[in-house]
């Protein structure tokens, strides 16, 4: 009998989860305790979990492997009946929420830092997700910051590491740890959505090519399975598919910066018709033609308002969500079909309500990230099958369909600044000193553009009524232009200073132009009311989504 041991600990205070879990850097979560810590707390907000079923698995990132084996003796400890536990500890943040909501977990633990980079001076995270497959919403992520500034003890079983490395049951303590293969119920799921026989006779006939760049990350085994064994694409089609622990030292972030490789192939003169990159723990996507760049918030519209030819959503949508700085695209979409249409702040966590409720069936963020009510995250290879889709039913190119969107709802031209690793007292105090201006802001001409209102984003959420505050800082402009700053809840240096750009376009002739030009009054006026460039000493933003 594996003994339970109680060991004494003191508490740390900066374990508050931010947009998207805690996450740190690996060698803050390698001090003694600093991890333990962290899941006991997170066990000690939970209620009624005795003889459940806990789902665990990550990103495969640096780390992963030690955390997971602490884990599960605490899970045992702690009265867990069952952990569900990916191959290797391997699980993307999609199918975590997938195998949770099949097997009915009672939550799940995710291992990932999602698009920050890994290895031993990277980063690690560390999010829990409850029983609906969702991250846990702030009521839950509140209580296990203020039980982590008290903790003292945490338990965990005296065993050894259980192997990892080979699917089948094992028994550590009284619990039930069973190994299971990280992609079978998400290929599954996969298959129950779209038309695999259409698209595997789009790879066979030769008509289709595409490139998929898993980025060393966690999609790349979901993406051979699914793309070049289900689907007959051609052996190579997924490129960086072998997830490594530090993601082959780059930043596994699909966007025109980081997914280099991706775009250079799309650029090029061989061209495949389709190019398609995710992120670290799989729940983006980056979408590209031939030389055609498809942004996060047109993506969102664009399924939306082609999701009545999808198998899995031939019965229709019931609404789409989308968050405050995504574009206002797809409320164009919602309009158009009579569905809802919601805003809710930045993060997964503030759609789990909806999707429960049946209020919304898809939803989409700015960075990258669309999902739908089959699992309770964004899901990065299921919006590249989703795509893949449409380009089966509609017979066009990826260009072809996006312009033809625009022409038909009009272009919001969209942009995204990143000031990366600011100075944290400096980003602080841009943001409180427009906050402090909305009264003045109002009305206040800036060449063609005024001001119409400023404020920051509060949400009240329509099913539990909760309310969240302080989610951005939004000028809005007459002409329904839109500037908004936000300070990163994601990364782990500094403070990254988001500035999120929109501009609707309504003319056909006019919505060819590149984003930056059409953007670079509102770029200007930006600077002129942050003077973020000035008080950073930067010349200009880290990256440019
Ligand atoms: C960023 C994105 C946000 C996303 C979050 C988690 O948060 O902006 O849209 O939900 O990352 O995604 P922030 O607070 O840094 O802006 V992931 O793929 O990192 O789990
Ligand atoms: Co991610």
């Amino acid at each position: 009998m594996s003994a339970i041991k109680t060991i004494s600990s003191t508490p740390f205070s900066d374990q508050k989860p931010g947009t998207s879990g805690l996450r740190k850097k690996v060698t803050v979560f390698q001090r003694e305790h600093y991890l333990e810590n962290f899941v006991q707390s997170i066990f000690d907000s939970l209620e009624g979990f005795t003889g459940e079923t806990l789902v665990v698995g990550g990103d495969g990132r640096y780390y992963n492997d030690v955390a997971v084996h602490t884990i599960l003796k605490m899970a045992a400890a702690n009265g867990f009946g069952r952990v569900l536990v990916g191959q290797s500890g391997l699980l993307s943040t999609p199918a975590a929420s997938c195998i949770i909501r099949k097997y009915n977990a009672f939550g799940g633990i995710i291992l990932s830092a999602s698009h920050n980079p890994g290895g031993p001076d990277g980063d690690f995270g560390i999010k829990y997700n409850i029983g609906n497959g969702g991250p846990a919403p702030e009521k839950y992520t509140e209580a296990m910051f203020q039980r982590s500034k008290e903790i003292n003890t945490y338990k965990i079983l005296d065993a050894e590491n259980i192997d990892l490395n080979a699917q089948g049951r094992y028994t550590l303590g009284d619990m039930l740890v069973e190994v299971i293969d990280p992609v079978t119920d998400y290929a599954e799921l996969m298959e129950e959505l779209f038309d695999f026989p259409k698209l595997k006779s789009m790879f066979r006939s030769g008509s289709f090519s595409m490139c998929f760049d898993a980025m060393h990350a966690i999609t790349g085994p979901y993406a051979k399975q699914i793309l070049e064994e289900q689907l007959g694409a051609p052996e190579g089609t997924v490129i960086n598919g072998v997830p490594l622990p530090d993601f082959g030292g780059g930043h596994p972030d699909p966007n025109l910066a980081y997914a280099k490789e991706l775009v250079e192939t799309m650029n090029g003169i061989s061209a495949p018709d389709f190019g398609a990159a995710s992120d670290g723990d799989g729940d983006r996507n980056m979408v590209l033609g031939k030389r055609f760049f498809v942004t996060p918030s047109d993506s969102l519209a664009i399924m939306a308002a082609n999701a009545h030819r999808i198998k899995g959503y031939k019965k229709g949508i019931t609404g789409i969500a989308r968050s405050m700085p995504t574009s206002a695209a797809a409320d164009r979409v919602a309009e158009r079909l009579g569905i809802n249409s919601f805003e809710t702040p930045t993060g997964w966590k503030f759609f789990g309500n909806l999707l429960d409720a049946g209020q919304c069936t898809l939803c989409g963020e700015e960075s990258f990230g669309t999902g739908s009510d089959h699992v309770r995250e964004k899901d990065g290879l299921w919006a590249v099958l989703f795509w893949m889709n449409i380009i089966a039913e509609r017979h066009q190119s990826v260009e072809e369909i996006v312009t033809e969107h625009w022409k038909s709802y009009g272009r919001n031209v969209y942009s995204r600044h990143d000031y990366d690793a600011v100075d944290a007292t400096v980003a602080g105090d841009i943001i409180d000193n427009l906050r402090s201006r909305f009264v003045s802001l109002m009305g206040h001409g800036f060449g063609a553009y005024c001001i119409e209102k400023a404020d920051d984003f509060s949400y009240t959420d329509p099913i539990d009524k909760s309310v969240s505050k302080n989610q951005g800082i939004r000028i809005l402009f007459t002409d329904g232009s839109r500037i908004i700053f936000r300070l990163s809840g994601t990364g782990t240096e500094g403070a990254t200073v988001r500035i999120y750009l929109e501009k609707f376009e309504p003319n056909e002739a006019l919505q060819n132009i590149d984003a930056q030009e059409a953007l670079a009054d509102l770029i200007d006026i930006a600077e002129e009311l942050s003077g973020l460039k000035a008080k950073s000493g930067r010349s200009g933003p880290t990256v440019i989504t």
